[in-house]
């Protein structure tokens, strides 16, 4: 833990503190849904900074009469079109051979899914999944196959990779080091949970997954279960950070079962980190941890937590769209 910690130190991630959510739970037993705090619908909430301008794409198709499921697909498009960021959709980072993949799903609260794993030269694969959801008796298609299927329904295919993204590359292949880094770098995923006002619940998430990742490699995010997870009876949870932690435990389906169970949104996010936590810290890359998740229950309680520190959501209640810094496991 030492070593954890010094290592923690030297990459000097103390979070810049916009809002703090507080930490209920630090060194207690959790006491199951004590907790619970039921906002009012319509609740949008995101992962990172980016989830602003998203939530806020969503808050405007939910008050123009648009379906939490509309809201989710359109907020998280606005990210995918972001040349500026480099973890979803165009201008993300490619793989470690220089070719841009993604990763996508989407959830409804009727149990509806769709996803899309290791799609090229696809701009929204969050507009794919929704189609595999709803045009096909399939939940997830992958590569080629996802790609032939897109431009049938009718999608344009485009060069993913940015100057910028393909010069950066080049120069990571004078030394092909693979170094994840924790937090902002390289931990950009967008996952959007929506409760509308007719208390329907939705979740999107979309990715081009670990920067020089193996080619071929697909993370958690198009894993139903794993990156996301909606029970419109329940709740749903989505996940950023690395992808294979949260498959490993499923993360986003424990969540919803959690607060199935009772736990609160805020324990039941506390609960799967610490699940993660005590199963694979002593492995080798776990200075390279960092998964954060976000829950969001059918009465409108809300979840955010993170094993490192850095970890940002926005919420979008109430009127006022918002960013936070999640609480966190690690505390130094
Ligand atoms: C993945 N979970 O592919 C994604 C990466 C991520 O922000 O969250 N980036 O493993």
């Amino acid at each position: 833990m030492a070593t954890r910690r010094n290592f923690l130190h030297k990459l000097g991630l103390a979070s810049a503190a916009l809002l703090s959510t507080p930490n209920l739970f630090a060194n207690k037993a959790i006491q199951k849904g004590k907790n619970k705090i039921n906002h009012s619908p319509p609740i949008v909430i995101s992962t990172w900074s980016h989830g602003i301008e998203a939530n806020a794409e969503a808050v405007r198709v939910l008050n123009t009469g648009g379906s939490a499921l509309g809201a989710v697909e359109s907020g998280v498009r606005v990210v995918e079109a972001d040349e500026n960021n480099h973890s979803v959709g165009i201008g993300g980072y490619p793989d470690a051979s220089g070719r841009v993949s993604l990763d996508a799903s989407i959830m409804d609260h009727q149990g509806n899914a769709g996803a899309v794993c290791y799609l090229e030269d696809i701009i929204h694969p969050i507009s794919v999944a929704r189609k595999v959801m709803e045009e096909t008796p399939h939940v997830m298609l992958a590569g080629n196959g996802a790609l032939d299927f897109a431009l049938q329904q009718g999608f344009n295919r485009q060069n993913l990779l940015t100057p910028k993204m393909e010069k950066e590359w080049k120069k990571w292949t004078e030394t092909s080091e693979y170094k994840p880094v924790v937090n902002f770098e390289n931990h950009d995923t967008i996952g959007l949970l929506v409760l509308d006002n007719e208390n329907r619940l939705a979740g999107a998430c979309t990715t081009s997954g670990m920067m020089y990742k193996l080619p071929g490699r697909v993370g958690d995010s198009p894993i139903i279960g794993a990156g996301l997870f909606v029970d419109g009876e329940v709740g749903a949870a989505t996940a950023t950070g690395m992808g294979e932690l949260m498959m490993k435990t499923l993360g986003s389906f424990l969540i919803v079962e959690l607060m199935r169970n009772g736990h609160s949104a805020q324990e039941s996010c506390e609960i799967a980190i610490k699940r993660i936590w005590n199963r694979y810290s002593d492995d080798q890359n776990s200075k390279f941890f960092q998964v954060g998740y976000l829950a969001l229950s059918k009465d409108g309680d809300i979840g955010a937590y993170s094993i490192l520190p850095g970890f940002q959501y926005a919420l979008a209640v109430n009127g006022e769209n918002k960013l936070f810094d999640a609480d966190f496991f690690i505390k130094g």
